[in-house]
């Protein structure tokens, strides 16, 4: 009934720890404010401004989001297909709560998102939902031949009038193009790792060391 529903969440998820929070978007800003200044970019700069002539500065162009996760299960407070299923799985209700250390390995960006890949254990799969690639498929029509947890990011960004959903889907299609074997191209060698371009705006800077997260496993209400 209407009462039971009110206790399911609008998602879960893990939650990045403050201390790390600062340190993921201080590395994204670094890498937007690299990305921008690269000969590379400025060639494909019309895909972001949609005119060759416009400027763009990414730090601007892209929304912050303000408090850093990475979804398990979006639920839309248990209106979403699964979510009272997925809230009572015996994995959600032993680890609610519980702490976990996330590898991010790699930032994306692409005109609508800017996100890192999550790359998820074993153990962290158990709380990932078995449908959650196959969801994607109306959109990313390859996604559900991805490997399960394919999906796993967070989102650092949205460009205006995108919402947060999208940077899931950015990220499954460049893993749909990976897997289809088009390797991109590479661009630069940078600090932080080697940087792809994967056309149409799509840019991958996979980290040469991932960055460790700590977060908790939780959910979010209001
Ligand atoms: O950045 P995200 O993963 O994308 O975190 C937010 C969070 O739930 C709260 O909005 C994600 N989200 C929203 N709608 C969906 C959806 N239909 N499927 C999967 N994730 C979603 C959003």
């Amino acid at each position: 009934g209407p009462l039971e529903e009110m206790h399911i969440p609008l998602f879960f998820g893990w939650f990045l720890h403050s201390s790390v929070q600062h340190k993921v978007k201080c590395t994204s800003m670094d890498f937007l404010k690299t990305l921008d200044t690269l000969e590379a970019f400025k060639k494909h700069m019309v895909d972001f401004a949609g005119k060759v002539e416009k400027e763009v500065d990414l730090e601007q162009y892209f929304k912050a989001q303000p408090k850093l996760h990475c979804t398990t299960k979006f639920c839309d407070y248990g209106k979403a297909e699964g979510s009272k299923e997925y809230a009572q799985k015996p994995a959600v209700k032993e680890f609610y709560g519980s702490t976990f250390e996330l590898s991010l390995s790699a930032l994306f960006v692409t005109p609508r998102t800017v996100g890192a890949r999550v790359s998820l254990t074993e153990e962290q799969l158990l709380l990932w939902p078995d449908d959650a690639e196959k969801e994607a498929e109306p959109t990313v029509p390859a996604a559900a031949s991805l490997p399960l947890g394919s999906r796993a990011h967070v989102t650092l960004g949205c460009a205006e009038g995108i919402e947060p959903v999208q940077t899931g889907l950015d990220l499954l299609e460049i893993l749909a193009l990976q897997k289809e074997g088009q390797k991109g191209e590479l661009v630069e060698e940078m600090e932080l790792g080697s940087l792809t371009y994967y056309g149409e705006g799509r840019w991958l800077l996979a980290l040469r060391e991932p960055i460790c997260a700590p977060v908790c496993f939780s959910s979010h209400y209001s």
